[in-house]
């Protein structure tokens, strides 16, 4: 996708002030090192790089990749992509198919960081012992019931009562402008951002009116939403339009909006909830009307041209 590596630090979102390390995430390669709660990574900016931006890939459970033939003599293995959970196996007739990864074959996780938590509670050595065992469990009510729930070993989650559920869109729409603001920063020629987009947050970025990224009260973030409301409007579409991806159709799917999930749960316990929230009308997708009320967009700037 991108072919720089984002450090990245901080991402302040959490209820009691803690600071959360986030990802050294290195977008080229599929390095994705994990979250620590010991201190960070020292990096230059406040802000953290967006969590969509990690390796989508790694969540993309339900994508299917076409299982293309190619006509390779020798491996016919080498050209044949499996989706997650799946290798590449030739059968008798030298025909390459897909089958079940037997977990043992995953590589050991070399620390917490690499664990996952399924929807089922039960946390997985690593996202591919999550996907190996999802394989397994193919066809069954409980395999399409599984999904992978956050990164991290399972843990207790508090529940979200009602006045933290409103805090939440108050930090991440905060963070989300300034991830976009970093974005556009460090953007000299890496193509972070396209030049429309590059535009949209040029605006944002030049407007004194700004509120720079900091540890805010969330009466001033409240404020600042108020105040500076339009300046909300672009991330709050930008960010569904790195979301929707597969299909890119105007809604996201539970598999779509994973990446930016999985990373959040560990850290803000009202993600869930506020997500199946979003989801208005209960159909198990978020529409873009859906997503832009959620995040206090009004309906009238509710723009499909906005998400490019
Ligand atoms: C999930 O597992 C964790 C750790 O084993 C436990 O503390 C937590 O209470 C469980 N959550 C639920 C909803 O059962
Ligand atoms: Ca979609
Ligand atoms: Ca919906």
């Amino acid at each position: 996708m991108f072919g720089v590596c984002l450090s990245q630090r901080s991402l302040r979102l959490s209820l009691k002030m803690r600071v959360w390390v986030i990802f050294l995430l290195c977008l080229a390669g599929k390095a994705l090192a994990a979250p620590t709660e010991e201190e960070p990574v020292v990096e230059e900016t406040e802000v953290g790089a967006n969590p969509v931006q990690v390796e989508t890939g790694e969540f993309d459970e339900a994508i299917e990749v076409e299982e293309e033939l190619v006509t390779e003599t020798e491996n016919p293995c080498l050209n044949h992509h499996c989706k997650k959970g799946k290798v590449c196996e030739v059968d008798d007739s030298n025909t390459p198919m897909c089958v079940c990864q037997d977990p043992s074959t995953c590589p050991s996780s070399v620390g917490e960081f690499e664990h996952v938590c399924g929807t089922d509670n039960k946390t997985y050595d690593s996202s591919c012992h999550f996907f190996a065992t999802k394989c397994t469990l193919e066809g069954t009510k409980k395999g399409r019931k599984l999904h992978l729930d956050y990164i991290g070993p399972c843990k207790y989650i508090a529940p979200c009562v009602d006045s933290e559920l409103n805090e939440f869109p108050l930090r991440m729409r905060d963070w989300l402008k300034n991830v976009l603001v970093t974005l556009y920063e460090r953007d000299e020629d890496h193509n972070l951002l396209t030049e429309k987009q590059k535009l949209r947050v040029k605006k944002i970025y030049e407007n004194e009116k700004r509120l720079h990224a900091g540890d805010h009260s969330l009466d001033l973030l409240a404020h600042d939403f108020e105040k500076n409301y339009n300046m909300y409007i672009f991330p709050v579409h930008w960010q569904f339009g790195q979301l929707d991806q597969h299909p890119i159709d105007g809604y996201l799917s539970h598999t779509e909006l994973a990446p930016l999930r999985a990373p959040l749960i560990p850290m803000e316990h009202c993600t869930t909830r506020f997500f199946e929230q979003c989801d208005a009308d209960n159909d198990k997708y978020i529409a873009l009307e859906e997503w832009a009320d959620c995040f206090g967009i009004k309906e009238q700037d509710v723009d499909k041209d906005l998400v490019i």
